[in-house]
């Protein structure tokens, strides 16, 4: 391994959320009468806030929303989102990942987590990982989502690594795009792995154990 720290997006990458995700919005869109939200548009909230994620739902809809409406909102589907994220356990996590994270930590790198995500910390108890890793940059602390690198760039300090020594791992175009603009080397895995900007292609998780 040529790296001294890795990088990892949450959802899509150390667990899925993206299901719960989906089915959050899906709920909204139908309680604002929008009946053709589906998985392609799903596919363009992926990595990408909650803001930006509402604005893929709100392009289906002729009506105008205050700024104060869309908080209201993003809001209701999080309230909705958190409920699901409850019926977590550490039985989400994939033992391929699980067994994994513990044999790179043996190797001595630094891992962190660079998520979009402000429950962040939630899913990370929810699933066993709240104490594991040695940085977790996550929504609550970039004012720009990805494909800005911010929260890469962000974890990279909290672990003290420069971008060169770290491998940013995402299952999104914007999180592969936006470790790439950060200066990291990136591994995609499952949508991202096929990426044409993706610099590394994972077949599962535990390929991470060969570079
Ligand atoms: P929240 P990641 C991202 O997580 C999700 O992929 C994206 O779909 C979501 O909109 C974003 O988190 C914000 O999530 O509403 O929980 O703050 O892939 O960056 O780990
Ligand atoms: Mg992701």
């Amino acid at each position: 391994m040529k790296f001294n720290g890795i990088i990892f997006d949450l959802d899509g990458v150390i667990c899925s959320t993206d299901e719960y995700h989906y089915l959050a919005w899906k709920a909204l869109a139908e309680e604002l009468g929008i009946r053709d939200f589906n998985r392609e548009d799903n596919m363009k909230q992926r990595g990408v806030s909650r803001m930006e994620s509402l604005k893929v739902v709100l392009a289906k809809s002729d009506r105008v929303y205050t700024p104060e409406q869309k908080l209201e909102l993003a809001e209701r589907k999080n309230g909705m989102y958190k409920k699901m994220l409850n019926n977590m356990s550490p039985k989400d996590l994939d033992d391929d990942v699980l067994s994994t994270l513990t044999s790179l930590r043996k190797m001595g790198l630094k891992l962190a987590i660079g998520s979009s995500s402000k429950n962040t910390p939630a899913i990370l108890k929810q699933i066993g990982l709240g104490d594991f890793f040695d940085a977790v940059a996550d929504g609550n602390c970039i004012t720009k989502s990805k494909p800005d690198p911010e929260v890469f760039l962000k974890a990279a300090q909290m672990i003290g690594l420069p971008p060169q020594d770290c491998l940013v791992v995402e299952d999104a175009y914007s999180g592969i795009d936006a470790g790439k603009s950060g200066g990291f080397t990136t591994a995609g895995i499952g949508t991202a792995r096929d990426y044409e900007h993706t610099d590394i292609r994972l077949d599962k998780f535990s390929d991470l154990l060969k570079i």
